[in-house]
């Protein structure tokens, strides 16, 4: 196999750039697709489970795909600086590509309500960090006001380059599994991610083998990844933040999963039609379940998502429970970002370490009691 230069490089074929494209890449997607191997047992299913793992990306999250895309089109069209409005995840890959691609980088984060491995990256990759007395949806109304009016590229999900890089990850799906899954679920808050995911396994049934610009078709990567059906979506949301469960933007939205704490999401009408054109349904769950899916998933799996990847866990079990899954099938769950982008949340969950003396006896004897 070549040496994996990143999504735009393997799916390019499918993407819009030519052989002329300044491709900024940081090896970005090629994400694990890991079997559950024992929740689905525990969860009483029959069928598999598996977790497509985006926090293994650069940045620690799925944004990196979007994130290669928008902002190699952003150096094809000549920009200088980009900008985003950001609960966190975006920031950090906006900031890291920016500084991949020497460009000026400028995000406006909710003051207080970021997670802090986030804050961290978007400071480290030396982005000109704004945060604002206001949250992810005020912030996106002043981005696109500000860069409608300044030489600055939007990069957030209204712009359609970021929604053409994340859809590579139906790509990967249907790669590793030699066809679509039966059910796809992911949690929602700005809504672009469930609506790439759709564009992608759309684009994936009955597509042809072409010759493109790039290798004239004889890369070994072209014409990847064909599908016989698309999967069922399901996006679930968090209780606090879920306009698509009140049919219409919540105002002041608040869940201890900050990445997805978004009232008024940007593709609104793309998730819409994925949800319905699939035969799936939207949902939400409470702070107490997504935590407790977030640990059940680093416990009985070894997988340490955020919490707001945890979601499409959390919305599983309860659908699983409830009889509304069919038995027997595949269902692949988008574990959107690395759970070490909030350790806070984390730690305030977990048990206190034991603090003992540093002593063979007192240590033993601490041991023998587990097992
Ligand atoms: C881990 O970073 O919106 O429904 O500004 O970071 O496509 O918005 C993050 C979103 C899920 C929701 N999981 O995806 C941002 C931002 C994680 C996220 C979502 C986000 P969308």
């Amino acid at each position: 196999m070549a040496h994996y230069q990143g999504l735009i490089h393997r799916y390019h074929d499918r993407l819009p750039v030519t052989v002329s494209t300044p491709i900024i890449s940081l090896n970005e997607g090629n994400t694990p697709l890991i079997e559950l191997v024992n929740l689905p047992k525990q969860l009483g299913y029959d069928g598999r489970i598996l977790a497509k793992f985006e926090g293994l990306n650069p940045t620690g999250s799925f944004k990196d795909r979007g994130m290669t895309m928008a902002v190699t089109k952003a150096v094809e069209a000549g920009s200088r600086a980009i900008i985003c409005a950001s609960t966190g995840n975006t920031s950090a890959s906006a900031a890291a590509y920016a500084a991949r691609a020497g460009m000026t980088c400028f995000v406006l984060i909710p003051e207080g309500k970021i997670a802090l491995g986030k804050l961290a990256q978007a400071m480290m990759h030396g982005s000109v960090v704004i945060q604002i007395e206001g949250n992810f949806d005020d912030g996106m109304r002043l981005v696109q006001e500000i860069a409608s009016e300044m030489p600055v590229a939007l990069v957030n999900s209204v712009n359609p380059y970021r929604l053409q890089g994340q859809k590579t990850i139906a790509f990967e799906v249907i790669d590793a599994l030699g066809d679509a899954p039966d059910y796809h679920v992911l949690p929602v808050g700005n809504a672009g991610n469930i609506s790439a995911h759709w564009m992608g396994y759309s684009e994936s049934v009955c597509q042809q083998t072409k010759a493109c610009g790039l290798c004239n078709g004889q890369c070994p990567y072209h014409g990847a990844a064909s599908a016989t059906h698309r999967p069922v979506m399901l996006g679930y949301q968090a209780a606090g933040s879920a306009p698509f469960m009140r049919g219409g933007p919540v105002a002041n939205p608040d869940t201890i999963a900050t990445a997805i704490r978004i009232g008024n999401p940007m593709s609104w009408n793309l998730a819409w039609a994925a949800v319905k054109e699939s035969g799936g349904w939207f949902d939400e769950c409470t702070d107490a379940e997504i935590l407790a899916a977030q640990k059940l998933l680093a416990q009985s799996e070894g997988i340490f998502c955020e919490p707001s990847s945890a979601t499409s866990l959390a919305g599983l079990i309860k659908d699983l429970a409830r009889g509304k899954i069919k038995p027997g099938g595949t269902i692949v769950a988008t574990l959107t970002g690395h759970g070490l982008k909030d350790p806070d949340t984390a730690i305030a969950q977990s048990e206190a370490p034991y603090k003992v003396s540093a002593d063979r006896t007192a240590i033993g004897a601490l041991i023998q009691r587990y097992l």
